[in-house]
Parts: structure tokens; sequence; C-alpha cells
């Protein structure tokens, strides 16, 4: 394949309800996707789409979507133009030489390997290995005015099917929203926390109280560059330590797993460059017994169902934050994705198995531009 052209479109989807967390609080997501159209000669023109995670602020990592959008048009997607023989492989080992950027390099690498999926007749579940037809899906929680908020939210998400319950905490919201959702939905549910960076390695002691409640894990409790951290405290609580930001490659995932820094890892492609990358941490944790599952980043269905089918490999032994469409959007714009006994099932089609709803996507748009190669 060979890039033909790039559209970068700006859209702007309200969500079903404030989300908060200890980094803020969204009530919409400003997002961007890429449509990436490719022509592979007598094969055809072959169309994909990337979906970039950035959120509008740097608060969740140093990545942004205006930046996102600015590194893709000034060296990203010009990079991946000048390769004769473009396929979604490609995309990775091209972009090598730039530092960072990952969820701006996954995004592209996605459209690509769609395009590529789309026109070989593929789905992105065979692609990446998935042994799944469904998998089985948890909700993330967001910090709540009151104990009492907190306690009907979590009631609605069980009563929806949800398999298992992730309570964003922050100092001064933590020990006691765990402790009223036990007491209230019992010791049965799957339960588990994530700070986003909100806590010191001084804050161990703390941590170690939340050890009283059976979590399935704690996630991110320390800043994102301290992984020795995560070490020292993983040996202070019993709670096992999940990485989610630290983890930005298959190579840090290693380094982190090796230091003893985690008993989980979260795999979100967008912070880790791309799928293929995704499947090397799924296959290095593998290879460590480490356990992983699938994070979100408020994905429409073109990102969400990226994740289902990553969710579907072997390795992904925990349900994963890849929740259905309504849990954050009152209108996708795809088809929905539908929770089926706690379940999403994992796209059949070629590529990511669907595409935008043309009306639908008008509709969110906010600005569009064709980078013609
Ligand atoms: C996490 N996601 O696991 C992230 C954090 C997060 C589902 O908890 C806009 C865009 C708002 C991305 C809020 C979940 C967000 C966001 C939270 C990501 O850490
Ligand atoms: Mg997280």
């Amino acid at each position: 394949m060979k890039l033909a052209g790039v559209e970068l479109r700006r859209i702007q989807m309200p969500l079903v309800a404030p989300f908060r967390t200890s980094f803020g609080t969204e009530t919409a997501r400003d997002i961007l996707l890429l449509r990436a159209v490719a022509s592979a000669g007598s094969s055809g023109e072959a169309e994909g789409w990337g979906e970039c995670v950035a959120m509008s602020d740097p608060l969740y990592s140093s990545e942004y979507v205006d930046a996102a959008a600015d590194v893709l048009r000034r060296f990203l997607i010009p990079k991946v133009a000048s390769v004769a023989d473009l396929d979604g492989a490609g995309v990775g080992a091209a972009l090598e030489p730039f530092k960072g950027h990952w969820m701006a390099k996954a995004a592209l690498e996605m459209a690509v390997l769609d395009a590529e999926l789309r026109l070989a007749g593929r789905s992105w579940a065979r692609e990446l290995g998935a042994t799944r037809d469904r998998v089985p899906c948890g909700v993330s929680v967001g910090i709540m005015n009151s104990i009492g908020e907190l306690v009907d939210a979590v009631a609605g998400y069980l009563e929806a099917g949800y398999v298992r319950i992730k309570l964003k905490i922050e100092p001064g919201w933590d020990v006691e929203p765990v402790r009223a959702v036990r007491d209230r939905f019992g010791d049965d549910i799957l339960l588990q926390v994530d700070a986003n960076t909100a806590y010191t390695l001084a804050d161990a002691r703390h941590l170690a109280k939340l050890d009283d409640f059976g979590l399935l894990l704690m996630e991110q409790p320390l800043p994102e560059e301290d992984v020795l951290g995560h070490a020292e405290l993983a040996k202070v609580v019993r709670t096992p330590v999940c990485l989610d930001e630290s983890i930005t490659s298959a190579r840090t995932a290693a380094a982190a797993i090796t230091l003893g820094a985690c008993q989980v890892i979260n795999i979100k492609p967008g912070r880790v460059g791309g799928y293929l990358e995704a499947r090397r941490i799924h296959d290095v944790a593998a290879a460590h017994g480490i356990a992983v599952w699938c994070g979100g980043m408020l994905e429409t269905g073109l990102g969400r169902a990226a994740n289902v089918a990553l969710a579907a490999l072997p390795g992904f032994t925990l349900p994963g934050d890849t929740s259905a469409s309504d849990r954050y959007y009152r209108s996708d714009i795809t088809t929905p994705f539908q929770l089926r006994d706690g379940h999403l099932d994992v796209p059949t089609g070629p590529g990511l198995g669907l595409a935008p709803l043309p009306d639908r996507l008008a509709e969110v748009t906010t600005s569009t531009e064709w980078i013609s190669l």
C-alpha cells in the first residue's frame, strides 16, 4: 500500500454524565479521528480509521489532542507517506526515530492497519490473535460528591450486568468509598481502584488500609516516573499493584515486571504507541505470568471495537474497562456496543468490523482537514 492522503477530523462528544478522576472532571470528549486512504495498485483503494485517545489537556499524560494533530501533520504522516510498501506493521518501524507521542503514533498505525485489513478481508481480532468471541466487561466509576451517589451509581452498573467495578480514588476519597461499596454489595463483586498517580510513597501505610477489602488490584497509585516507588509500595501493601501510566512500551513493561513494580498491567494501546506494541506487552506479561487487562480512554465505537478485539487475546485474564458505548455516550458514531450478559461481542468483519455512521459523524464533527500525499 501507499498512503494517498489522511483526513484529520475533530469531533466533540458530550458525556452522559461528568467523569471525575484525581486529575480532573470531564464533561465532553474532544477526539481526533484519522481516515487514511491508501492505494494498493491493482488491488484498489482502501480506507482505514484511527482514533487518537489523547485528551484536550495534558492531565492523564503529557499528550494532548492539539499536540497530537500537530505532530501527525508535521512529522508522522509525512514520514509514513514516504514508505513505499506500507502496511500496519511498517508504521511503528517508520516512526521509531520520533520520540514519544505514543497516542498520535497509535492513531496513525490504527488507521493504516485498518486499511490493510479491510483490503485483505481480515478482522482485527484475527490479526491480533484473539481466542474468544466475546469479552467480560468492567466499568470505571468516577469520584462522586457523596458516598450515597457512588453507591447508587455502582448499583446501576451492577444492574446493567458489569462483572467488575473500578472506583476512581484520590486522597480523601479512598478507604470510605471502598468500604461503602463492600458493605452494600458484599465481598463477591470484583472490585478494584485507580488513583491515576494521586499518591506518593509516603502514603504507603494509608494505601495498605485498602488491604482489608479484598481488592483485585490498586492501579497506578504513584507518579508515572516512579516505577521504583511502586516496587517499594508492593512490599508494603498486600493488594496487587497494577501499572497504567508508567507502562509506555514492552521495554518499560519488562523493566517494571523485573523490578517487582507491578503484579498486573493495564494495557491501553494509545498509551504504548499502538495495538501491535500492546500485543507485545501482552506477550511479555504472559511470559512472566503477569495478568493484563484492557484499559479504556472513553473511546468511540472505533477504538472500542479494536479494544474489544485486543481484550479477546488469551492473556487478558481480568475484565477490562471495555464498557458499553452507553457508559459514556448517549449516541455513538458507530453502531453502539451493547452489554449482553456482562459481555461485549468481538467484531468479526474486515478491519475494525465497523465504520462511522455518516450522519452521526457529521453531527459531532467540529473540523476536518485533508492532507493530500
Ligand atoms: C484510566 N480511564 O484508566 C483512564 C483514565 C481517564 C476509563 O478510567 C477523557 C479522556 C477523560 C480520557 C478520564 C478510565 C478521561 C480519560 C479518565 C481517561 O486511568
Ligand atoms: Mg488508569
